[in-house]
C-alpha cells in the first residue's frame, strides 16, 4: 500500500466532519433536490437530481484526506464523475463563459471553491452513495463532491449549488488553500503547510473526540 501524504495518519472510522458552524447544521433534505446552476453563464437554472440518472454510474474507492491530518483509506463511492455531469449537464444547459474556477454550495450554507481544471479532473467525483449505502445526512446527502487528491474541504456535502467565476473565488478564511492540493501539502494560506500540519497534529485526539461524539439534533 502507498504511503500517506505527507503528514497524514490513517484513522478506521469517517466522522461527520466541519467548522463547527456548519457541522452542526443537519439539513432538510428536499422533496425534490435540485443544483443551482449559475454565476458567469449564458443560463442560469436548475437540474434535478433525478435528471443525473442519465449519465454513467461512476464508482470508485479513494482515500480521504482531512486537512486536520486524519485520512480515511478505503472509501466506496458511487455516484457520477463530475467531469461527466459537467459536460453533459452543466455546460449544455448553464452554458458557462470562460470560467476557470468553480464555487460549490451546500445545504448548510457552506460553500468552497476548486479551479475547473482540478474539478475536471480524473477521480472528482458527485457520489450519492457511500460503501453501498445511500449516502447519510451524515455524510452529505443527498450529493456531494468528492476530489480525492484535494484536503477534505474540498469536497462539499450536501451540495445544492455551482457557479461558475471568472477570478479566484477567494476563500472563507486563510485555514482554506485555494487549490488545497494534498500531494503539495497546500493545507491553508500565508504559511508552510508544516506549521498548519504541527497545529492541527496537536490538536487531534481532542478534535477526533468532539466529532466522533457529534449528535443530530433529536438523538439522545
Ligand atoms: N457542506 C459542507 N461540506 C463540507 C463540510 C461542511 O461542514 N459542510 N466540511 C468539510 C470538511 S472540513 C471535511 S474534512 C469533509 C468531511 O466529510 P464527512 O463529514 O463526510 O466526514 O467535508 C467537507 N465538506
Ligand atoms: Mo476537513
Amino acid at each position: 500500500m502507498l504511503p500517506l501524504p505527507p503528514g497524514q495518519v490513517e484513522i478506521p472510522d469517517f466522522p461527520r466532519w466541519g467548522l463547527p458552524e456548519y457541522v452542526l447544521r443537519w439539513p432538510e433534505i428536499p422533496g425534490r433536490p435540485v443544483l443551482q446552476l449559475g454565476g458567469d453563464v449564458r443560463t442560469p437554472c436548475e437540474v434535478g437530481l433525478e435528471e443525473l440518472t442519465s449519465l454513467q454510474r461512476h464508482e470508485q474507492i479513494s482515500e480521504f484526506h482531512c486537512v486536520a491530518t486524519w485520512s480515511r483509506r478505503g472509501l466506496r463511492w458511487s455516484g457520477y464523475l463530475f467531469r461527466d455531469f459537467y459536460e453533459r449537464v452543466s455546460v449544455p444547459r448553464a452554458q458557462p463563459n470562460a470560467g476557470a474556477y468553480l464555487v460549490l454550495r451546500g445545504l448548510d450554507e457552506y460553500w468552497t471553491s476548486l479551479s475547473l481544471d482540478d474539478a475536471l479532473a480524473e477521480e472528482v467525483m458527485l457520489a450519492d452513495s457511500l460503501d453501498g449505502d445511500k449516502l447519510s445526512v451524515e455524510h452529505g446527502a443527498p450529493i456531494r463532491l468528492v476530489a480525492p487528491a484535494h484536503y477534505g474541504y474540498k469536497s462539499a456535502k450536501h451540495l445544492c449549488g455551482l457557479e461558475v467565476r471568472r477570478d479566484p473565488p477567494g476563500t472563507k478564511a486563510d485555514t482554506e488553500h485555494p487549490r488545497g492540493r494534498v500531494a503539495r501539502e497546500e493545507r491553508g494560506q500565508g504559511r508552510p503547510g508544516r506549521e498548519f500540519r504541527a497545529m492541527y497534529s496537536a490538536a487531534l485526539a481532542s478534535m477526533l473526540q468532539y466529532y466522533r461524539n457529534l449528535k443530530r439534533p433529536g438523538d439522545s
